[in-house]
């Protein structure tokens, strides 16, 4: 199969909130990590929760998604990114398009294990870390992961106490070092698409971030001509009505 490294490729980073500034940080984190030849367009629902801190936050905000990816196959798209660390919509997000989907807490925690015998999340709330420890599970990484700490900080704090909360969650990360014998660190928000290189210099340890971590993937999967699979459940949604604020979606 002939690689064309210098494949030019447009791809969607999806902000499952509705934080402009926090989709305008995850544009310039997905910039700088992309190759050259690859676009980025940086979105969030016009609709939605404005950060995601809960499970209901999480169902209102994959429709959100489900409606960019309907936007991005109507633009032209040939892979996505969900940029946000609960992958909210992905299986669905996968049924509604060929190209491939990536979430980045599935993309970081490949990524870290593949650098890192054991690695630690450090995320912003508790009643996150549970979510994240459930994906974990899913996606059977549950084993390479020591522990999923919290910064105990709102999502938001991150754009509007940015210096408060980086010396929260620097001292979250150090504390991970030094107590959880990992090798790694990965950062279990979207909005912390900024941390990542500032982190590593102060702790010492590699930190991977989501969105840069999702770009890679997505770029190497376009590369290598593969999408997502339509065999088994993640075919096209099967046809049929659909009623009231919904109707939109009935084919
Ligand atoms: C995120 N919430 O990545 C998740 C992270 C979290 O609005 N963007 C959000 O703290 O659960």
């Amino acid at each position: 199969m002939f690689i064309d490294q210098d494949t030019t490729m447009r791809i969607r980073i999806i902000n499952a909130n509705t934080s402009a500034a926090m989709t305008d940080k995850m544009g310039v984190a997905a910039l700088n990590a992309a190759r050259p030849g690859t676009e980025i367009i940086a979105v969030n629902p016009a609709s939605g929760p404005i950060t995601i801190e809960s499970h209901f936050d999480e169902t209102i905000a994959a429709v959100g998604v489900c409606e960019e990816i309907r936007a991005g196959e109507a633009a032209g798209t040939d892979a996505y990114v969900i940029a946000c660390f609960g992958d909210p919509g992905l299986y669905a997000a996968r049924e509604l398009t060929n190209a491939p989907v990536i979430g980045i807490a599935e993309a970081a925690f490949h990524v870290a294990s593949l650098i890192a015998t054991r690695f630690s999340v450090v995320t912003t709330l508790s009643r996150t870390s549970i979510m994240a420890e459930r994906l974990l599970h899913e996606y059977g990484m549950g084993n390479r992961c020591r522990k999923v700490r919290a910064a105990e900080i709102p999502v938001l704090a991150l754009e509007h106490e940015a210096d408060a909360s980086y010396r929260l969650i620097e001292a979250e990360c150090i504390r991970a070092r030094d107590e959880d014998q990992i090798g790694a660190i990965v950062l279990g928000c979207g909005g912390m698409a900024d941390l990542a290189t500032r982190l590593s210099a102060s702790i010492g340890l590699p930190v991977v971030e989501g969105v840069a971590a999702a770009v890679a993937l997505a770029e190497s999967l376009v590369t290598l001509k593969l999408q997502t699979s339509k065999f088994g459940d993640l075919a096209a949604p099967p046809a049929k009505p659909f009623t009231g604020e919904f109707a939109r979606y009935s084919r």
